[in-house]
């Protein structure tokens, strides 16, 4: 059983008056330029099937068909008999990326000295949605996050610790809640083909330990960043561009009846949203807008390089560049902060809405999460 973070050493320095002062995520201290993020570069990818086993190739691959306008998409089709779900009690942490990584170890290692035989170019390595979650704390108004750091051969490793809060939730997710979840899924299937010249399987069985994942290369200004996020499906047409400007993340959100679900839309789903594919330079998201018996009426397209203007009229909105310039930021504290490097050594950042992100570190402890596997054969 593990103790609770903000049990442990505790660092609540201000800037004047220590070493390690804590992050603030007051919005008003982000509103700088846009910080340099350098076009994403997708360098690689990998997939894991229906029993989650892991590959180094694009096998699970989508392919996006364009559905009408107005589908009517039943969403709650399958739920009870054609349903295979993820076991969401397996932590797997970064352990998908890191197999990436050795499988593409000659490719990816600069060799350094005797004492570092494999030594990355890269700052950061990381999951793409702990980056999402890093680009909203600003604006998040209602949950926290732990991420665990540890430094290892000069990169710096982050990995999602699920919250105490996050764990009661999940465990009184409610059976309409539970159906929900899968509606999403349900979407995926109605308008992806496993093949570019096959048709969407309506009638085939959701199984959500399948995914494509690509593996992209970026910098946020002096960040050099490898991170992977999980890709819905891409643009059929053999003339489209490469890959990640190929490719199309799938949403589905609640049907827009009143000027208020409009405005709410706008300052918090279209952030996620924007958050999400901007980071690895997905160009569009295709949204379904569902009722409350779970049928998608209308189907809408939405570039992300529009969702900037698009929010513009709204009142206290959110900015972009406020996301950026918040994750620029952290990330620059992480270095400095995380500074022992060694796998076993981990810096656990907290964050709670409307509070300073704080740190406290761990030797040793069941924060620790880069494998042995990783580790020695990173080190050999
Ligand atoms: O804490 C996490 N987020 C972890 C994620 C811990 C361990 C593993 N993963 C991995 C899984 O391998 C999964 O394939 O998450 C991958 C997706 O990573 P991501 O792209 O960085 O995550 P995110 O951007 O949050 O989610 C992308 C999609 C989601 O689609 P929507 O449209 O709902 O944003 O990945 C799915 C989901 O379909 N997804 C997950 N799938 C499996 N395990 C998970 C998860 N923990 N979280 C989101
Ligand atoms: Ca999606």
């Amino acid at each position: 059983k593990r103790s609770r973070p903000n049990q442990q050493q505790q660092h609540h320095h201000h800037h004047q008056s220590g070493p390690a002062p804590n992050l603030s995520t007051r919005k008003e201290l982000y509103e700088r330029d846009f910080p340099v993020y350098k076009q994403p570069v997708e360098i690689g990818c990998f997939s894991l099937d229906s029993e989650r086993r892991f590959f180094n190739d694009g096998r699970q691959m989508r392919y996006y068909v364009e559905p009408e306008r107005n589908p009517n998409f039943d969403l709650r089709d399958g739920y009870k008999d054609r349903y295979i779900k993820r076991d969401g009690n397996v932590k797997e942490k970064l352990d998908h990326i890191l197999r990436w990584i050795l499988a593409n170890k000659s490719k990816l290692c600069s060799k350094g000295a005797a004492a570092s035989p494999c030594a990355l170019d890269f700052d950061f390595v990381t999951w793409r949605g702990h980056l999402t979650k890093l680009l909203t704390t600003p604006y998040e108004m209602r949950e926290g996050w732990l991420l665990a750091v540890t430094r290892f051969k000069g990169t710096l490793y982050i990995s999602e610790v699920e919250t105490e809060a996050a764990r009661r939730e999940q465990e009184n997710r409610t059976e309409r809640h539970e159906e929900m979840m899968y509606w999403g899924y349900k979407f995926e299937q109605y308008t992806c083909a496993d093949d570019v010249h096959s048709l969407p399987d309506p009638g085939g069985v959701v199984n959500t330990n399948e995914a494509f994942c690509t593996v992209v290369q970026t910098r946020l200004a002096d960040h050099r960043l490898l991170f992977s996020g999980e890709v819905d499906c891409r643009d059929k047409d053999p003339k489209a561009p490469a890959p990640p400007a190929c490719y199309v993340e799938l949403k589905t959100s609640a049907e827009i009846c009143t000027p208020k679900q409009r405005s709410n839309f706008h300052r918090f789903k279209l952030l996620k949203w924007w958050a999400q594919s901007f980071l690895p330079g997905v160009p569009r998201v295709v949204a379904g807008f569902k009722d409350d018996e779970g049928v998608v009426v209308n189907v809408d397209t939405f570039p992300i390089s529009k969702i900037s203007q698009l929010i513009k009229n709204e009142h206290n909105c959110w900015k972009p560049t406020v996301c950026m310039n918040f994750c620029c930021d952290f990330l620059s504290f992480v270095k400095q902060i995380a500074i022992e490097d060694h796998p076993s050594v981990v810096y656990l950042f907290s964050s709670e809405p409307r509070r300073d992100v704080t740190f406290s570190v761990h030797r040793d402890s069941q924060y620790s999460f880069l494998p042995h596997w990783f580790v020695e054969e990173m080190s050999s």
